[in-house]
């Protein structure tokens, strides 16, 4: 068999489904070789950048290998946001892409990348964008690669990897003769039972001394499955429960122990029993900057750190850990749970405050959607089960904020890398990974305008997402910034065109709607359509997300400010 088929006979063998990617010369032994595929379906998307969203949408609650293909040259450097967002967010994903003809190294062929001549190095730009980058040098070691780069994606900390073929590999005299399938060596990272036995002494001592410990979980527990064993720990030993927006939703958001999110644009019941605790117990979160109020300093002053994270690299990176535990998040926390059990009896119920955003009214304006409603409206006919998908913008802090989630329903915002788009592509993937899931995904406009196109690729593999586009004509962020740092703004607002009628000529369900009883009435013909579907619902101006540099609040935050511009830092 060609190499192609070969590759594609070896991801079907570790149970591939669904490979995304674009057109080229030398990725059409890949799309010959999916298209005679009976297991995998193959999706040619309008820009490869969606195709590595796509593929990290697949695995990002199905923990399946995301697959993405592209060309050599061009089509291969539209992945590197997808491998960024991969590399930040430990997807298990694949890109596999073509390179220029060996034979011709050297003299300038079309997308040759060899680094010489003045062509760009494509090896060591995917060396330095994944866990692992193979190129390909003779079809006798295809399985090999093949089998070294899965495996690798899993290895420890998942993640992206990638193998180039040049396109000579991929001609029919270079027969695959020694095909086998591939097997999949993945150890869990297991925790360390003499760091348990630490961790577990410190929990127990400091319950048993009625101290307070609150759990922070991020999305490292999501990822690992561990919501059922978070909620068996937190109610046993009545630990309230915090979570980063990447974790919101792991324990019903009604549970009494859910307190709320902690970042800058969380909740201030979550940031103060934050402050209140004497332990915080961080599982399967890298305390970034949004999750730290940007590196607020006195974070712990005052208070131990107890972090679970699944890689090294994350312990005492921006805060340094009391004790600490290199595990998957779920074995660490069935161990937590099992040597606390005879160490602490009989816990009293915690007293906790209720979270704030339960109570908040919000002011609206009239005639204009008020995108913190809107986003407690979706949260309110969100099925059960639902992904709901939030990408870059403001957009994400009302989705954050407002909806509360069940369990069993997920919330996921563009993460660490941030990139527009991440989302509204990458939800197809997603979709595809998980038939029997609703995906709703909320975009920004300026989101949804940088690659909103792929809605066509919906459409003609009848994906049913749906696409709520925050429609504010504007760079809300981005704005925000501006005005808090230069105190006006420029260049951030820009017409759009209107999104529903552009939907509808895709041959997708279109609704444009300008107050929130619209909005609730799209939305439901939306959720029973079974059709890609997009919203463009025209939110006001006129509202500020929740937001405060401090976890003490935005006063404190603004005393401060003003305290360091005296001081001339
Ligand atoms: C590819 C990329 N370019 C630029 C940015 C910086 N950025 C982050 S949010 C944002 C604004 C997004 O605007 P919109 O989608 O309209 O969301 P809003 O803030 O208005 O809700 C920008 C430009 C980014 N994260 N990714
Ligand atoms: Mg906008």
């Amino acid at each position: 068999m060609r190499v192609y088929e070969a590759i594609v006979k070896g991801l079907e063998s570790v149970g591939v489904d669904a490979a995304f990617g674009g057109a080229g010369e030398t990725a059409a032994g890949m799309m010959m070789a999916l298209h005679e595929s009976k297991k995998i379906r193959g999706i040619i998307t309008r820009h490869e950048q969606a195709a590595s969203f796509m593929a990290c949408g697949y695995a990002m609650y199905s923990n399946k290998l995301g697959v993405c293909w592209a060309t050599a040259g061009p089509g291969a450097f539209n992945f590197f946001n997808g491998l960024g967002q991969a590399m930040s967010d430990s997807y298990p994903i694949l890109a596999i892409t073509g390179y220029a003809n060996d034979e011709w190294t050297g003299k300038g062929s079309l997308n040759e990348t060899s680094g010489l001549n003045r062509t760009p190095d494509s090896r060591a730009m995917f060396k330095a964008c994944t866990k692992g980058s193979w190129h390909l040098t003779d079809v006798a070691n295809t399985m090999d690669v093949l089998e070294a780069a899965v495996n690798c994606a899993y290895e420890g900390r998942p993640g992206p990897v990638h193998i180039s073929i040049p396109g000579n590999l991929a001609h029919k005299d270079h027969q695959v003769v020694n095909y086998r399938d591939l097997k999949l060596e993945i150890e869990p990272v297991q925790p360390d039972p003499a760091r348990v036995d630490e961790v577990a002494q410190v929990l127990a001592a400091a319950m048993n001394a009625g101290k307070s410990v609150v759990a922070l979980v991020g999305f490292g527990a999501i990822r690992s499955g561990a919501g059922a064993a978070i909620r068996q720990l937190i109610e046993r030993f009545q630990i309230p429960l915090l979570t980063t927006l990447d974790g919101k939703g792991i324990v019903s958001e009604n549970h009494p122990l859910s307190i709320g999110v902690f970042c800058d644009s969380g909740h201030a019941s979550a940031w103060k029993a934050f402050l209140e605790a004497d332990i915080v117990l961080a599982i399967g979160n890298a305390f970034n900057q949004h999750a730290t109020f940007n590196y607020w300093p006195k974070l712990f002053d005052g208070r131990k750190l107890i972090h679970v994270n699944i890689s090294e690299m994350e312990i005492d990176k921006a805060y340094k850990a009391d004790h600490a535990i290199v595990s998957d998040a779920r074995l660490a926390v069935d161990a937590i749970s099992a040597a606390l059990e005879p160490r602490v009896g009989p816990r009293p119920p915690a007293q906790v405050d209720g979270r704030d955003y339960e109570a908040r009214k919000i002011v609206g304006v009239p005639f204009k959607i008020h995108p913190g409603r809107m986003a407690q409206i979706i949260g309110r006919m969100l099925p059960e089960n639902a992904i709901l998908l939030a990408d870059a913008g403001a957009h994400l802090c009302w989705l954050g904020y407002y909806v509360e989630l069940e369990e069993g329903q997920h919330f996921r915002k563009a993460g660490e890398f941030g990139p527009m788009a991440g989302h509204t592509n990458g939800a197809i993937g997603v979709k595809i990974a998980n038939p029997d899931r609703t995906v709703v995904v909320g975009c920004g406009d300026g989101c949804y305008s940088l690659a909103g196109f792929e809605l066509m690729t919906a459409v003609e593999h009848e994906i049913p997402v749906i696409w709520i586009i925050f429609d504010d004509s504007e760079f809300k962020l981005i704005k925000l910034y501006q005005l808090s740092e230069f105190h006006h703004s420029g260049l951030v607002e820009f017409q759009n065109p209107d999104f529903a009628a552009y939907a509808k000529a895709c041959g997708a369900n279109g609704y444009r709607v300008d107050d929130e009883d619209e909005f609730e009435a799209a939305f439901a013909d939306a959720l029973a359509s079974g059709r890609p579907c997009v919203i463009d619902a025209r939110i006001t101006r006129w509202a500020i997300p929740h937001y405060s540099p401090s976890p003490e609040g935005k006063i404190a935050a603004l005393v401060e400010g003003l305290e360091k511009k005296f001081q001339g830092e």
